[in-house]
């Protein structure tokens, strides 16, 4: 074995050369490795006793791709085309054998082999658009060369992986190797030699596109339509589908050209810086700033959850779904049979969409214990509280649990605002409580807040991170104060949003800046979906405030088909008049001089504020960094990823200036943070 540099190794098994990347974590394409990969081919290609070549990787993956990190900083090292060109050219078979996830750049390089094997579990996808980009090494023009031009549409706008079956049948792979995929792929490498097999290059085959680019113009113009709503706001999936026809409609080096052409577009926009610093700070999330090296997550192999009602419903799914038992505790058997009720019917429709099988529905629902006694938590390893938002509630179970639980099992709360150090102290282990702020529809939402206690131990924070991580979460750390990160936040848009509808903004039109802006709902339909009266009492209703006028007339929101919007029956919303006139009315009442307000003042009051919410949390150190912020409202409040988060958002988009001058305006206290700049 010849090191051709520090990632790269060649070496021989006989006649046929053997280049081995190994560049850990996912061998992705940084200038070392595209080096290396340079170096072997050239020499590969001097060296006439090599009959034929075999790419392969070390570690738990082939290439996952160019390297991210490089992107935005000055080129470095061989140009990936050239190394593509080197392999495409070279005068031997060259096979590229494929385990883990062949991605991006990493599944570009294979399909400039002549021929690619895999092992039965490899993964195939080009996710650029992920990435707000696109293929831009070659992946748009040969892959369409393979599966056609609409699986190549599909695959390019959504980013979704085909695995090794799918991957045998469409021909992008030639065979699956049982066994050692290197043996296996050195054993095919010379049944081509052998069999005198031709150097086959994906760029000179366009018989399998599908179509002429008239006979396909049905294809991509019903694609677009149809996926319009998904689409909206982004611009990768557009110049994605651009490439696809350039490959029908070009030779191969034209329609590389238009390639090269989107992805410089789109590779110099902000879109795609946005949606690659959500990708690593999706990963940052995971990382608890300070955390000694030694700390491991403890078991947990058993969870209870408190309340059967819809939280305790969709947390206790999450844990059923990945294989951990549930111990469900609710107080009357009614609610307890609804809630386990609901929990069977979301699994049975997931099941009757092909997600599963009946089977695992009830392998799911086999996991569940319902219970109306807590002692059943016992043997718990970590317990979710998830029931009514009441301090006095809240401290009564856990002083309850305190006595149950079994030394060292963790005591989660799912509340969503209240002080989980005062709910820690209703026990004698406040080192093992902290929160676990999951968001509606539990089962569903990727965002959990994590919260930390003042006296929350370390390894029991990891171990809620962990667990998060392994129930397909995306964790965030925060730390206790009113409303954590997200509702903390929220409640400044709100705060806005409010005093905008008093001095003259319609419902309607705040909500569609915001929509606009790429939320998928504006403040007032989210209050109509969630219903007007949540927190109302009528009772005690003074008519204080609009949303008390509102409930007081008898508006619900959705849920009677009459909010801030009039709901058909189809829940069409048009704007309702008479909470036009309630609110008219109040603020005439409250001698608020009404005004036109345009669309920029109202986007600037509702997320400026907020952002400046966001500095004040991180000074507090509520918040690790600002990239958890944008991940908690990318994850939980609908923040367009294309936008990249509202600190992302403000950093590199909009400017702080801008954002303390307007604050400033406002009357608003800047954070100093927000003034002098934020760790991202
Ligand atoms: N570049 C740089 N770092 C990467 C990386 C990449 N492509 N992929 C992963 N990492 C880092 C990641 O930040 C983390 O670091 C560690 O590897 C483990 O990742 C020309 C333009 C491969 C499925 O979009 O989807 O090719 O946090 O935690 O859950 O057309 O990583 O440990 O310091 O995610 O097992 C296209 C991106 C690039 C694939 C593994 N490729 N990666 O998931 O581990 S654009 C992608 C993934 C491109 C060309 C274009 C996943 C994974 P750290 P991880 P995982």
């Amino acid at each position: 074995m010849a090191a051709i540099n520090n990632v790269v190794d060649l070496s021989r098994d006989g006649d046929i050369a053997v280049v081995t990347v190994n560049s850990p974590p996912v061998n992705a394409l940084s200038a070392d490795v595209r080096d290396g990969l340079a170096g072997a081919f050239a020499a590969i290609a001097g060296d006439t006793g090599v009959k034929a070549a075999v790419l392969v990787c070390a570690g738990r993956t082939f290439i996952a791709g160019a390297d991210i990190s490089e992107f935005g900083k000055p080129p470095r090292g061989a140009a990936l085309p050239a190394v593509q060109d080197a392999m495409e050219s070279s005068p031997v078979p060259v096979i590229a054998a494929i385990h883990g996830t062949a991605l991006g750049g990493g599944l570009e390089v294979a399909l400039c082999a002549h021929y690619r094997v895999s092992d039965a579990k490899a993964k195939f996808g080009l996710p650029e658009v992920k990435l707000g980009l696109l293929p831009g090494a070659g992946g748009t023009q040969r892959l369409p060369r393979i599966v056609g031009a609409k699986k190549a549409t599909e695959m390019v706008t959504s980013g979704a992986q085909m695995n090794a079956e799918d991957a045998l049948a469409s021909g992008l792979v030639d065979e699956v190797v049982d066994g050692d995929l290197t043996a296996g792929a050195i054993a095919f490498a010379r049944r081509v030699v052998a069999e005198k097999r031709p150097l086959k290059k994906v760029r000179d085959d366009a018989s399998k596109l599908g179509g002429t680019a008239k006979s396909l113009a049905p294809f991509f113009a019903e694609f677009r339509k149809a996926n319009a709503k998904a689409f909206k706001g982004f611009d990768a999936p557009e110049a994605n589908i651009k490439c696809i026809e350039a490959a029908v409609a070009l030779p191969f080096d034209e329609g590389l050209k238009v390639e090269r052409a989107e992805f410089m577009k789109l590779m110099t926009g902000l879109q795609s810086a946005a949606q690659r610093h959500v990708f690593f700070a999706e990963r940052a999330a995971a990382k608890i700033d300070g955390l000694p090296a030694d700390v491991q997550p403890l078991p947990v192999k058993k969870v209870g959850v408190i309340g059967a009602g819809t939280m305790g419903g969709g947390i206790s799914m999450n844990f059923l779904s990945v294989g951990i038992p549930v111990t469900i505790v609710e107080m009357k058997q009614e609610a307890l049979d609804r809630g386990v009720s609901i929990i069977r019917k979301n699994y049975e429709n997931s099941a009757k969409k092909g997600r599963f099988s009946m089977d695992e529905v009830e392998a799911r629902m086999g996991r569940l214990t319902p219970t109306l006694n807590m002692d059943d938590l016992a043997d718990c390893d970590l317990i979710i509280e998830a029931v009514f938002e009441n301090m006095a509630i809240k401290k009564d179970i856990f002083g309850k649990l305190d006595k149950i639980a079994k030394p060292g099992a963790i005591l989660a709360s799912n509340t969503s605002y209240l002080d989980v150090d005062e709910i820690a102290s209703a026990t004698s282990r406040p080192e093992y409580v902290l929160g676990m702020h999951y968001f509606s529809p539990a089962n569903v939402m990727r965002l959990l807040e994590v919260v930390r206690g003042a006296k929350t131990d370390p390894q029991v924070l990891a171990t809620a991170m962990a667990v998060g991580k392994q129930t397909g979460k995306i964790a965030v750390v925060a730390g206790v104060c009113h409303g954590f990160i997200g509702n903390r936040m929220l409640a400044r848009r709100q705060q806005q949003a409010n005093a905008l509808l008093l001095e003259g903004a319609a419902p309607a039109d705040i909500d569609r800046v915001l929509t606009d802006f790429g939320f998928p709902m504006g403040p007032f339909q989210m209050s109509d979906l969630a219903g007007l009266d949540i927190g109302w009492n009528a009772e005690t209703s003074k008519g204080e405030t609009v949303r008390d006028r509102l409930c007081e007339a008898g508006l619900r929101g959705q849920k009677n088909g009459k909010g801030f919007y009039v709901y058909d029956e189809n829940r069409n919303r048009t704007p309702n008049p008479e909470a036009l006139a309630i609110i008219d009315a109040y603020a005439a009442e409250k001698g608020i001089n009404r005004r036109t307000i345009d669309d920029q003042e109202i986007l600037e009051r509702c997320l400026f504020p907020m952002v400046n919410e966001g500095a004040r949390i991180l000074a507090e150190g509520k918040a690790q960094r600002a990239s958890d912020i944008d991940i908690v409202w990318i994850n939980g409040y609908g923040w367009p990823v294309y936008r990249g988060g509202p600190m992302f958002w403000a950093e590199k988009d909009v400017g702080r200036e801008r954002i303390i001058e307007v604050l400033e305006k406002m009357g608003e206290e800047v954070s100093p943070v927000l003034k002098n700049g934020w760790k991202a």
